[in-house]
């Protein structure tokens, strides 16, 4: 089996690559990536010389189109994936999610290979708190920001070559990841790597949004058991039952870290925020026979803090600059 995966210097792709490696250490791993701010050639340390990295763009169409013809399946990680940097500047995402999307279906289109497409949760809009419901497969599009809006593009280009030109490919929508290898703008690794730094946790507006957490390794193992068993055109939703809301999380990350539960700051919400999200995985559970293994948040989180004690050399050089940037709009 050969394996390309894009974005595979990123959070989630590289844990995958990791994964890859060690599960199925027979396939032929090859990474795009075009180390954007948020890839980190360290995120590969262990494995770099056990498979071939490419620096570049999946805009770019002739590199794209050598590349698929080069393998069996493409693992499509890479995108633009801040809600934050998407509201301050848009483009980007436009560009890696929506075009970067359709040039890797057309070379799939083109050479017959097959597709899963990684997405996201947010796709579906957000819940009401009270709301009994989560979201499922059959949950209607209602994307909010520029980062979910042009996720939701990109799934409709794949549901789209599925149907018109019959390419073989399957998308899932995750909810919200946590563990190592996570870039410091997003939430926990922020609040951890504030502390460390001996600065306050930053939370947006009152802190009752709700996210559905789960494992990185967790959202991997799923996405392997869809590349094998999953079925052509099909989406499967993956999550771990993991809402918790924001306040709760940095008073977790506090205490875990020896400090008083109530020792940060209430800062600018962000414009649109939303409410909550919250996955029904029962489809991926009852058709492929997936199951979490982290189903103790707090202890995954214990160990993610333990990652960011220990591997201050990886996130350190990224800090700085993204709390410049968090200064500019007043979070
Ligand atoms: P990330 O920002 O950590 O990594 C993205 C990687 O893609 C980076 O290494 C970046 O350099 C690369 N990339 C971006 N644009 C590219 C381009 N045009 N060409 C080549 N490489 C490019 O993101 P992540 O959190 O690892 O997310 C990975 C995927 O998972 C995304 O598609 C995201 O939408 C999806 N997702 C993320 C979460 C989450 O909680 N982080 C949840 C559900 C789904
Ligand atoms: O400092 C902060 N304080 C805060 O309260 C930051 C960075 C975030 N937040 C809040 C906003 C959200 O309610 O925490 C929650 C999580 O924020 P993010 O880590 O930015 O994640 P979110 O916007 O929920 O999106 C994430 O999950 C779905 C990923 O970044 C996406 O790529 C994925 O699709």
């Amino acid at each position: 089996m050969r394996i390309l995966v894009t974005g595979g210097a990123g959070f989630i792709g590289s844990n995958f690559v990791h994964l890859i490696r060690k599960e199925r250490p027979n396939w032929q791993i090859t990474v795009i990536d075009k180390m954007s701010y948020a890839g980190n050639m360290a995120s590969l340390d262990g494995v770099i010389d056990d498979i071939e990295f490419v620096k570049g763009d999946i805009c770019d169409e002739i590199l794209i189109d050598k590349l698929v013809a080069n393998c069996d399946v493409v693992v499509h990680f890479a995108a633009e994936s801040h809600n934050d940097n998407s509201l301050n500047n848009p483009w980007p995402f436009v560009e890696s999610n929506l075009i970067g999307t359709y040039r890797i279906l057309e070379a799939v289109r083109k050479h017959g290979k097959k597709l899963h497409h990684i997405s996201t949760d947010e796709v579906y809009g957000d819940l009401e708190l009270d709301d009994p419901n989560k979201f499922s497969e059959e949950t209607r599009y209602n994307p909010s920001s520029p980062y979910s809006s042009t996720k939701a593009g990109s799934d409709m280009l794949v549901r789209a070559w599925v149907r018109s030109f019959g390419i073989h490919a399957t998308i899932s929508n995750c909810s919200n990841n946590y563990g190592p290898h996570q870039h410091v703008e997003k939430f926990i690794p922020r609040q951890i790597t504030e502390i460390l730094e001996n600065r306050r946790p930053k939370l947006y507006g009152s802190g009752e949004n709700v996210r559905d957490w789960i494992h990185v390794d967790d959202h991997n193992s799923a996405v392997l058991k869809i590349i094998e068993e999953g079925l052509n055109g099909e989406t499967y939703l993956i999550g771990a039952n993991g809402e918790k809301d924001n306040k709760s999380v940095i008073e977790l990350i506090l205490s875990g870290m020896g400090k008083k539960p109530g020792d940060y700051d209430h800062v600018t919400d962000r414009p649109g925020h939303d409410m909550r999200y919250a996955i029904d995985s029962s489809k991926l559970i009852s058709k492929l026979g997936w199951k979490p293994k982290y189903t103790n948040f707090k202890e995954g989180l214990k160990a993610t803090i333990k990652w960011y004690i220990d591997n201050q050399d990886w996130w350190k050089p990224l800090k700085a600059e993204t709390e410049q940037k968090y200064r500019k709009t007043g979070q």
